[in-house]
């Protein structure tokens, strides 16, 4: 079944990086919903691990110049 990862997302400064970051998660194969917040640096990715991990996520995130950890 599908995991929920939280992570949070370093070098976000505007609404239209948030937006960045939703569509490149959005099309990383694996990704079935992907929320970010501004105010709080946290984003939230529904995956199907058997198509995608938490590192191959953070990777994608820090190929766009954004920093990524996960929570849990
Ligand atoms: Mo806003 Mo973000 O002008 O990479 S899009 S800072």
């Amino acid at each position: 079944g599908a995991l929920v990862g939280q992570f949070t997302i370093g070098g976000m400064t505007c609404a239209a990086c948030v937006n960045s970051v939703e569509g490149i998660l959005r099309n990383l194969p694996g990704v079935r919903r992907a929320v970010v917040a501004l105010a709080t640096s946290l984003g939230e990715v529904e995956y199907d691990p058997a198509q995608i991990g938490k590192d191959d996520i953070a990777s994608a995130i820090e190929d766009a110049g954004f920093e990524a950890s996960f929570v849990q």
